[in-house]
């Protein structure tokens, strides 16, 4: 296979369970795609696991090691900006590796990306939806997104998902440096900034699934950050001018 032209940054803290099966995954769908993981010095290995796999696949499998736990949305801009700087990616995805976004949906998300500047697989578009969630979970998500969407006048409806595929020109639009969540309401902050500078927003239905191997990273503090972020993002909204075109939906068939 030639060098990939869409790269997925997969961040990962302590996904030993999943690596191997994901990497396996990625790598057996029918389309050109590389990977780059992006390991916070993992104590259970994960790191490692995905060096055999870069040896295995040195075109293909890319890993960027940082010393400690450093935050998903800094490891989503490290993982941009190898992307974009060293490979020269025309696309670029962002997903969990534990299994919550199913690689299976890649496909239809890049037929969508032909048409749109950033593809979104959605739970909370026609088709989509979540399975084995915990209630509380589901309320969390529902709340978040119905704030983001009121407050901020975002037009996709899952506004905090992280399983999103860019055109690199949206990324390279972006002043990434200037980005101030770390955490998970990067993905809140970086959709406020797409739609404001008026890229089309396609969103394509998954089924999210809970994580099947390993334990959840995200804590209380993290909550109360994205609550921060959203009120930041709202006096940024309210100071500055709207959207110039809205975002619209797309459900492949
Ligand atoms: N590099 C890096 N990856 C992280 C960090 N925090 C979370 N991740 C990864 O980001 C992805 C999303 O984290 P999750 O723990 O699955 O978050 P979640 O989906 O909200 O919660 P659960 O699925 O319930 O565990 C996973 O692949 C994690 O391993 C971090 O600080 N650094
Ligand atoms: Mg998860």
């Amino acid at each position: 296979m030639s060098k990939p032209t869409t790269y997925v940054i997969v961040p990962t803290y302590n996904e030993a369970d999943n690596l191997d099966n994901l990497f396996s995954q990625l790598l057996a769908l029918p389309v050109n795609l590389g990977i780059v993981n992006v390991d916070d010095g993992s104590p259970d290995g994960t790191g490692d696991l995905a060096d055999k796999w870069s040896e295995k696949e040195p075109l293909r499998v890319h890993v960027i090691h940082r010393q400690g736990k450093l935050g998903l949305g800094t490891a989503y801009i490290a993982g941009f900006r190898y992307a974009l700087d060293t490979l020269n990616a025309e696309n670029v995805m962002t997903m969990d590796a534990d299994f919550s976004h199913n690689p299976r949906y890649i496909p239809s998300m890049l037929d969508l990306i032909g048409e749109k500047h950033l593809v979104i697989g959605s739970r909370y578009v026609p088709g989509g939806g979540t399975l084995n969630w915990p209630r509380a979970r589901i309320w969390l998500s529902a709340i978040s997104n119905f704030v983001a969407r009121t407050l901020l006048g975002l037009k996709a409806h899952d506004t905090t998902a992280g399983f999103r595929l860019y055109r690199s020109e949206v990324l390279r639009s972006i002043p990434l440096d200037r980005i101030f969540s770390s955490g998970y309401s990067f993905l809140v902050e970086m959709l406020f900034l797409c739609e404001r500078r008026g890229w089309q927003v396609g969103e394509v239905p998954i089924i999210f699934e809970d994580r099947r191997e390993g334990t959840t990273k995200i804590s209380r503090n993290e909550i109360f950050k994205a609550q921060y972020t959203i009120f930041r993002l709202l006096a940024r909204r309210l100071l500055k001018r709207a959207p110039r075109h809205s975002a619209e939906i797309v459900n492949p068939v």
